[in-house]
């Protein structure tokens, strides 16, 4: 059944928004013209809305504002990031479900999905909040052969990736900020969580975890985070495919990966460099050790945030809140 339906909008897909004849169909899907109707029937029910024009067949004028396995997969141009797709309606939080898939051998470029999430999570035990039907709340599971050390680079890649996604699809043009924000005009838009199982010193598998603000109002944030965050749909004033946007950030990420597995990780800095904020410009950075004020002045190649304080010593960040 699953089967027909994802052929059946592989054919609507592929006529790119313009009529297939109900003849078309049943040669494509390989049933009768009753049977596409029947299926026609069921994609209404499930909320697309459908023109029917004698002579001309069927096509779509509207999807639901939904993600689904199929949503994703069709029309995906990548060659293995989210060729397998673990959706859910709800869940406590993809990174969990992840884990265990990862536990369970589950294959590089697997992603977890989710319409909505009851325990999002932050770094250090923070709450991410992930209201159901409008944000990307997605974990992926990558397994490079690298050193535990280098692990977060690939928060540094995705957010790189990530904007990039933006930028084709949107007319924003995010900021980053160090290490795991996506900002635009200073509110967030995209946080970022990697975790990772290991072996020795070597990565077992990377559990990249995304948060995207798509389609929320104001009024789906929460009173707290009014003034600190925003979505795309707040600074564009339109809805938007989030299955699009999920496979375009999975397209950009396997050219990015390839690309850093191939020549390591400074190719990525010199692009993250050209989408950071908190460069060159006095910060402060809140540890579990202590807070250190002085002037961003980069990242290393390990993708550390180096940072000069006033008596001219460098020190190096490897994980802490920054205040702008
Ligand atoms: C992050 O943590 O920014 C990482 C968020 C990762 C979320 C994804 S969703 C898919 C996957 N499954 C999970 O369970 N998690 C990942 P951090 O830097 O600690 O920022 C957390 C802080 O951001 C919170 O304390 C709030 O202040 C704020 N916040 C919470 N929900 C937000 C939202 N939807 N949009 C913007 N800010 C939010």
């Amino acid at each position: 059944q699953s089967g027909l339906r994802s052929k059946l909008l592989e054919a609507f897909s592929n006529a790119e928004g313009g009529f297939v004849s109900g003849q078309k169909l049943s040669e494509y899907i390989g049933c009768s013209r009753t049977a596409v109707w029947k299926h026609i029937e069921d994609l209404r029910k499930d909320g697309y809305e459908l023109e029917a024009v004698r002579r001309l067949g069927y096509r779509i004028t509207k999807k639901p504002n939904k993600i689904s396995d199929n949503e994703i997969k069709i029309g995906l141009k990548t060659m293995k990031m989210g060729h397998h797709v673990h959706f859910e309606e709800t869940v406590s939080s993809t990174q969990k479900i992840a884990q265990t898939l990862a536990n369970e051998g589950a294959e590089e470029g697997t992603i977890v999905v989710a319409e909505q999430q009851t325990n999002g999570r932050g770094r250090m035990a923070r709450q991410w909040y992930s209201p159901s039907g409008t944000g990307i709340w997605m974990s992926l599971i990558i397994r490079p052969n690298i050193a535990v050390q280098a692990a977060p680079q690939l928060t540094l890649l995705t957010a790189v990736a990530i904007v990039q996604a933006i930028e084709e699809i949107t007319p924003l043009k995010p900021d980053i900020k160090w290490p795991n924000d996506i900002l635009i005009n200073g509110k967030k838009l995209v946080g970022i969580l990697t975790e990772l199982q290991a072996e020795a010193d070597r990565v077992h598998s990377i559990i990249i975890g995304t948060g995207i603000n798509v389609n929320q109002s104001i009024s789906d944030f929460p009173e707290e985070l009014h003034h600190v965050a925003t979505s795309i749909h707040l600074e564009t004033d339109k809805q938007w495919d989030r299955a699009q946007l999920i496979q375009e950030i999975l397209l950009k990420f396997e050219n990015l990966y390839s690309l850093y597995l191939a020549q390591g990780f400074r190719p990525i800095k010199l692009l993250w460099e050209g989408y950071a904020v908190s460069l060159q410009k006095p910060i402060t950075a809140r540890t579990i050790n202590g807070t250190v004020v002085g002037k961003a002045i980069g990242i290393n190649d390990a993708g550390v945030l180096l940072i000069q304080t006033s008596d001219g010593s460098v020190k190096q960040i490897y994980s802490a809140d920054i205040e702008l």
